[in-house]
């Protein structure tokens, strides 16, 4: 039968955002019932999803880690300046492992409803299975990547072969076997199409590979390397000036961003960001880069991307991608010369007619970004208003986020979502994730505890402080280039309904300016917010 469990937190998702989330609330408030929900089987969230081949951050491995726990920090050695996603997902279960955070996550439990009722100020969520789970508060750990999304191509369960997408990656793969001999497809050339792709062209038992690309994508060259024993040993003293440092950068990276304008420099040093003219400059650079190290003409013009700048789309970093088309076994169809028509049994076919044979078909199409997780909960909140619906629906009308258009106070609280948090949700800067998290849970802690010391079973924000931020939000984020084209970070994702016009759903301002405002909010006693 149905079960019902009640708490004062309730926390879904287990990435690093979820165990953060958990670890603080036990520290700050040992009497609380807490509890995590997780769709998976193991801690890791995106680590745990995400183990195709070439996966890893590109993120500085030493500016990764939990800054709370210091003996952790000081046992790990990071092997790799970027590591890739096997040594990060046994990081994060060391966490987990040293503070038995496990004991209270439940796995394998899939949210599909959430009712706020608003006399007893709670939430109550039913999993899959039927089982409800009440919480007064309630942290949004759902991840701003982790609703994969197929290519909205016809005949797409036709195919005969083995498919998958990227953050799907049969867990029991392995290439040397399974691929031997395989054509192998790969639709996408975003951060993981690229990440794959690579390695995949690495692996010499396969026959072939084809990737399909939509759009071509500006790539930088990662320079990873090895981190050896005494240089980890060196780095492992540096912890508390790598923390400071990523708290002063824009992006929480340890790399600063040069302050001076682009009017103060000259052409050759101009923001590319913001400056078209800079921009066509390097993109131009880049451009003979890419046809430098491939070796056909043609396939070379088709990875120059034509349409937008280096830099206005996340820029995926790369380890010998584009030397990978110089294999004789591996080719590239341009998609914007010969679109996909359907996908058959065997393959996929372009609009010149031909079939491309394949036996294994990868999805490397990117996600539901942002708002995405949030969307595949039913959600009832206050008024029984729905959170996201297409606005030429009934629903559409009452919606909160209609159109998947976020509206946040902070990025971390959202209208008629009474004492729901979020970390990494929209309208929060994400660059340097593990930094941005910590700080969000720090905000949220610290609004937990104003509601625990004044006895308040109820926090919402109010519309003009909604208001306000959202202008905030949408300033911040005027001049950048990045807006002028469509990508996850401008909220457009085609394969998804609704989400086909351009939103500003992340924070495009720097993390410092952020914090601050968290901080003046706390200072001035939480205005913007309505307790009871
Ligand atoms: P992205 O960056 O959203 O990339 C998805 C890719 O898939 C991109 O090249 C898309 O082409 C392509 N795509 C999507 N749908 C289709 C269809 N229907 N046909 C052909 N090609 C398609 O996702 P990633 O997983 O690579 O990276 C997400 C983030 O994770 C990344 O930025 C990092 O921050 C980590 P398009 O460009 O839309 O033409």
């Amino acid at each position: 039968a149905p079960t019902k469990q009640t708490y004062d937190v309730l926390i879904i998702g287990a990435g690093l955002s979820g165990l953060c989330s958990l670890y603080h609330i036990r520290q700050r408030f040992p009497g609380w019932r807490v509890k995590v929900i997780e769709a998976g089987a193991d801690v890791g969230g995106t680590w745990y999803w995400n183990r195709y081949p070439g996966c890893r951050f590109d993120s500085e491995s030493l500016s990764y880690g939990f800054s709370f726990d210091k003996e952790i920090l000081e046992e790990w050695h990071w092997k790799e300046a970027f590591s890739p996603q096997p040594e990060t997902y046994k990081y994060i279960q060391r966490v987990a492992e040293k503070h038995n955070l496990c004991k209270d996550i439940q796995f394998n439990t899939v949210i599909k409803t959430a009712l706020w009722n608003d006399a007893e100020h709670t939430w109550t969520f039913v999993d899959e299975a039927g089982n409800e789970h009440t919480t007064t508060f309630f942290i949004s750990c759902l991840g701003f990547l982790s609703s994969p999304t197929l290519p909205a191509i016809v005949g797409i369960e036709d195919f005969k072969g083995e498919a998958f997408h990227t953050s799907r990656w049969p867990k029991d793969l392995d290439m040397s076997r399974d691929f031997a001999n395989k054509r192998i497809g790969l639709i996408g050339t975003g951060a993981t199409g690229i990440q794959t792709a690579t390695a995949i062209s690495r692996e010499p038992s396969i026959k072939s590979q084809c990737v399909f690309q939509r759009t071509a994508n500006w790539s930088a060259p990662l320079r990873n390397s090895e981190i050896s024993v005494e240089q980890m040993d060196k780095h492992k003293k540096e912890y508390d000036a790598i923390f400071k440092r990523c708290a002063e950068t824009p992006s929480c990276f340890l790399h600063q961003a040069d302050p001076r304008k682009s009017t103060e420099v000259s052409n050759e040093e101009r923001d590319t960001y913001t400056d078209r003219q800079a921009n066509e400059l390097y993109s131009e650079f880049m451009a003979n880069k890419i046809r430098e190290r491939v070796q056909d003409p043609v396939v070379a013009e088709s990875l120059i991307p034509k349409n937008h700048g280096f830099g206005t789309r996340r820029v995926p970093l790369e380890s010998g991608y584009f030397e990978a088309f110089n294999k004789p076994n591996i080719s590239l169809v341009d998609l914007q010369k010969t679109p996909a028509t359907h996908i058959t049994a065997n393959g996929i076919v372009t609009s010149d007619g031909k079939e491309h044979g394949l036996d294994v078909l990868i999805y490397a199409t990117g996600f539901n970004a942002i708002t995405g997780a949030f969307s595949a909960i039913d959600w009832h909140a206050k008024n029984g208003r729905p959170l996201i619906a297409s606005s030429d629906t009934k629903d559409g009308e009452r919606a909160i986020w209609a159109d998947h258009k976020p509206s946040t106070f902070l990025g971390i609280t959202a209208p008629a979502m009474p004492n729901m948090f979020m970390v990494l949700g929209p309208h929060q800067p994400f660059g340097n994730a593990t930094r941005s998290i910590e700080h969000a849970v720090g905000v949220i802690s610290d609004m937990l505890q104003h509601c625990k010391n004044n006895d308040y079973t109820y926090v919402e924000p109010t519309q003009k402080a909604v208001d306000e931020w959202s202008q905030h939000v949408v300033e911040c984020s005027k001049g950048a280039l990045i807006n002028e084209v469509d990508s996850w970070m401008t909220g457009v994702n085609k394969n998804v309904k609704g989400k086909t016009s351009r939103s500003v759903a992340r924070y495009a301002g720097s993390a410092l300016e952020f914090r601050k405002r968290c901080e003046d909010c706390k200072l001035s006693g939480y205005r913007g917010f309505v307790f009871a």
